[in-house]
């Protein structure tokens, strides 16, 4: 059985949780506390170098980086699929999904907030900025072949990125209702399915 190393609250560990739900894989869940510094200590920078969640523990082999994990569970385990259609298709579920997981949440990832200031508003400050910029841009690409999801009618890997990240949005003061009926719309829909519950942060919190 695989093993994944997440943290509860942790955007990109929650779309891989998401995914594991959708594929029907099992996987015994160990957190890693981002909070007290347990990332960088050497048992997880062993299984990551850069220190960071999610890690899919299997066989021996520790895959980070969420994207390439889900595009794995998407290989393995085709229904339903997270990266579905023509190439053109997939290649709009793909810009969707960088433009959370390349775009915005890595500059307001802990350690780049932290090395931005020292101040908790300024940090507040910089990573709802970013996450609003990405929002915006977000909602603009995704609009004109939206469905009840962020693309057509099923979830796919643009909603595991976009859902965590209005999780996150909450946390650092974006209203995302008011700010961004859209995406407000496409984050509901998902919320309401049971797999997306079942891998919410809520429900690992320590
Ligand atoms: N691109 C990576 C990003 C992973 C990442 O940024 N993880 C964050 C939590 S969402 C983390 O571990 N941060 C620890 C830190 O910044 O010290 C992925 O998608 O897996």
């Amino acid at each position: 059985m695989p093993t994944l190393y997440h943290w509860w609250r942790s955007s990109s560990s929650w779309r891989v949780r998401w995914a594991l739900e959708l594929k029907g894989v099992k996987a015994d869940l160990v957190l890693v506390n981002l909070m007290t510094g347990e990332n960088e200590q050497p048992a997880h920078l062993a299984r990551n170098p850069m220190g960071y969640v999610p890690v899919l523990a299997l066989d021996g082999r520790n895959m980070i980086e969420s994207m390439a994990i889900l595009e794995y569970l998407d290989e393995t385990h085709p229904s339903p699929r997270l990266i579905p259609g023509d190439a053109y298709d997939r290649q709009h579920v793909r810009a969707l999904s960088e433009l959370i997981n390349a775009g915005t949440q890595p500059i307001h990832n802990v350690d780049v907030f932290e090395h931005h200031s020292a101040d908790p508003e300024e940090q507040k400050r910089w990573n709802a900025h970013f996450i609003r910029r990405g929002l915006k841009a977000f909602e603009k690409l995704a609009s004109p072949r939206a469905g009840a999801f962020a693309f057509g009618n099923q979830v796919t890997a643009a909603d595991l990125c976009l859902v965590p990240q209005c999780f996150a949005a909450a946390r650092f003061g974006v209203d995302v209702a008011a700010e961004f009926p859209l995406v407000a719309r496409w984050n509901a829909a998902s919320l309401a399915t049971p797999e997306c519950q079942a891998s919410h942060p809520d429900r690992y919190k320590p």
